[in-house]
């Protein structure tokens, strides 16, 4: 193949973009985008800001703004974010461009022309007051599987159901808030059962080497057999279907967006063709896993109705990344949003692109923890990398001033450490090559782990009194090592791999310098070492921390409701239950009971024992001589070995713990509550 055409998924712009996009997509193609630079060959990457869809335009409602101003204040925060994290596209476009309405509504009158469409009539949910069909968006209702409220016409959050609008149990219009109603409407349709076979072909006899949740989410869905599917939509916001009598009517979001992938290509480059048409060219989709079939069923459909388009090589998609232990959530604010990264640890994006790599969902949903970053950030960056790196350029110095020293014979134990780095590059290109980053970044950490053993075992600091030749070759060897780590670790963390490259006078960094011990000549003058990572403090990722746990406290606030009221009961029975005030004479723990406490309580009447689950949220002293409100007529049962006679009323405060109910002022023991 003579290149690769690498796109990544384009963002909505309708905020700003968090780790689990950078863990999912834009790092991986990054790395990947990096490699091949590195290795020589012709690489284009593509990226760009998503600007339609109806998550933009309800935005823009919510603000009272128009749709244009969300998507510009967006996408120049994406574009900006990305640029600092290094992610290196040849062009980030965006899908307002001219080029891009031009084009996608070409794409569409094509297939249009070509009679590739099926026009249907259906009834879909529209709001008389606001004389607007709903997109599911739109709509929102009770969740039938859950019976949360708040559920959208296509999913619900709560429980995270895939729902359509009709399924919604007393929907409501986003717009106006009245009830939608049915109404006629026609739109286009791409069949999918048509391309079916082809599909199947392409992908499950000729890509069983695909990602295998890739190619199983593509097997369901073959299996499923392929409908057709709409492709405009009934909106004011997007690209106007480009067909007579077809107003008030767009494209599909998901129609025009892969599109804008090629729109993106046209404006970086008027040689966009090759790289889309020419079979020479691999093409390769980085995504999450929730755009799987948009990737491998449906544009490749639209591209196949269309005609002389390639299909992609591989889609090496990813599951999701979890932050502590949480789904990532943009409505709930749980997620660390990397314009904010940028602000609060500046100079650190090479430390989060190794974390995000080192943790990489590839297979199974992963877990950033920002005690882990700060782990790896000292344990493996610091620890291993840089005290490598910092180690043989600071002997250098020491010894020589700077000057390379001349190698002379190499021993068994540099052959060796050759030979092991050289396997060790040789397994992290396999990885690469096989979107393997994960992997990949292990063995780049191993060459640094062979060069401490390399300099723990041969002990130059010692050899420099007796053996200054010897010193000469082994400092020169872990010079040239330092030099290949310059290269391999440019695609997980340029900027260092930047400033290593100029310490060591390496003026281009290319992959065929890998494994090769002769990459800087001797006697050339090396900078003076610079540390390339410092020690993360605890200040630094506690902060981190309690910013998140405000954010769940503000979040539990929110999402607080009082329970729905029980159903209507009389007074008499009401009346029966017998409520009264006693006053706690003694209280201690249940034994072997970690939740129970035990209370002796003046009712009045003589006293009783009561056993009350509160223990994890009372010290036995704390309610001793205060009165309390408890059932009277609870039928007795026993706890762990007591007999409780009654119950303790309590509530739940913020913080789910339980406290008691007292009287706000002083009344007998025994008094009835009513
Ligand atoms: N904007 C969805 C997403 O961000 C969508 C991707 C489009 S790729 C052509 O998940
Ligand atoms: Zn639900």
């Amino acid at each position: 193949m003579k290149r690769t055409l690498i796109t990544s998924a384009l963002p909505y712009a309708n905020g700003p973009v968090h780790i689990g996009h950078l863990a999912g997509v834009y790092v991986p193609a990054d790395i990947y985008a990096r490699y091949l630079r590195l290795k020589g060959e012709e690489v284009m990457f593509i990226g760009g800001s998503d600007e339609h869809g109806v998550p933009i335009t309800i935005k823009a409602r919510e603000e009272g703004v128009t749709p244009q101003d969300i998507v510009d204040r967006y996408h120049k925060i994406i574009k900006d974010s990305f640029e600092e994290l290094g992610i290196s596209f040849d062009i980030y476009g965006r899908t307002t461009s001219k080029t891009h309405h031009k084009n996608a509504a070409n794409f569409f009158r094509t297939l249009y022309d070509k009679g590739e469409f099926i026009e249907k009539t259906s009834e879909q949910l529209y709001d008389p007051e606001a004389g607007e069909f709903l997109a599911d968006r739109y709509v929102v209702g009770t969740c039938p599987h859950c019976g949360k409220d708040g559920a959208y016409g296509d999913q619900c959050e709560a429980c995270g159901s895939s729902l359509s609008p009709s399924e919604l149990i007393n929907p409501k219009s986003r717009l106006s808030g009245s009830t939608p109603v049915l109404k006629e409407t026609s739109h286009w349709y791409l069949p999918l059962d048509k391309w079916e076979p082809k599909l199947r072909e392409w992908i499950l006899e000729n890509h069983k080497e695909w990602r295998p949740n890739v190619y199983g989410q593509c097997k369901s869905w073959l299996d499923m057999g392929l409908q057709p599917r709409a492709v405009s939509r009934d909106l004011k916001w997007g690209i106007p279907v480009p067909v007579e009598g077809a107003e008030g009517k767009v494209l599909y979001v998901w129609f025009d967006a892969p599109i804008g992938y090629i729109s993106n290509t046209i404006d970086a480059t008027p040689e966009w063709e090759k790289w889309w048409k020419d079979p020479e060219t691999r093409m390769i989709h980085f995504i999450g896993k929730d755009n799987i079939v948009f990737h491998c069923i449906v544009f490749p459909a639209m591209l196949l109705a269309h005609g002389g388009y390639n299909l992609p090589e591989n889609v090496p998609a990813n599951e999701f990344l979890n932050l502590e232990d949480d789904k990532i959530s943009t409505s709930r604010n749980w997620a660390v949003w990397l314009h904010e990264y940028l602000r609060e640890l500046p100079g650190k994006q090479d430390v989060l692109r190794y974390v995000l790599t080192a943790n990489a969902p590839e297979t199974k949903d992963n877990n950033f923890t920002w005690r882990d970053f700060q782990a790896r950030n000292n344990n493996e960056l610091v620890a291993i990398l840089g005290n490598f790196i910092n180690r043989a350029t600071v002997l250098v110095h020491k010894y020589y001033g700077g000057m390379v020293p001349t190698p002379g014979n190499f021993l068994e134990a540099d052959k060796a450490m050759i030979e092991e780095v050289r396997e060790t590059i040789k397994s992290l290109s396999e990885n690469l090559d096989n979107f393997k980053f994960r992997e990949g970044l292990k063995d780049a950490m191993n060459v640094a782990r062979i060069g401490n053993k390399y300099l723990a075992d041969t002990e130059p600091w010692k050899l420099i009194k007796t053996d200054p030749e010897r010193t000469a070759t082994i400092l020169n060897l872990a010079l040239q090592l330092c030099a290949n780590l310059a290269v391999i670790f440019e695609p997980f963390t340029p900027f260092t791999a930047a400033k290593l490259a100029e310490q060591l006078g390496i003026k281009e960094l290319k992959w065929d310098l890998t494994g090769k011990f002769d990459i800087i000549p001797d006697g050339i003058e090396i900078a003076k070492p610079e540390l390339l990572f410092e020690k993360i403090e605890d200040s630094v990722v506690d902060f981190q921390i309690n910013k998140l746990e405000e954010i769940k406290k503000h979040n539990q606030l929110n999402a607080w409701k009082p329970s729905p009221v029980k159903e209507t009961v009389e007074f008499p029975a009401f009346e029966k239950m017998d409520i009264r005030v006693g006053k706690v004479l003694e209280c201690e723990k249940v034994p072997k009971a970690d939740k129970l406490l035990k209370f002796k309580i003046d009712d009045g009447m003589g006293g009783r024992t009561i056993v009350s689950g509160i223990a994890k949220f009372y010290a036995p002293e704390d309610l001793l001589g205060k009165e309390v409100c408890f059932i009277a007529n609870f039928a007795p049962r026993k706890l762990k070995g007591v007999e409780s006679q009654g119950m303790i009323l309590s509530a739940e405060d913020a913080d789910g713990r339980l406290v008691v109910i007292s009287p706000s002022g002083p009344v007998r023991p025994g008094a009835s509550v009513g």
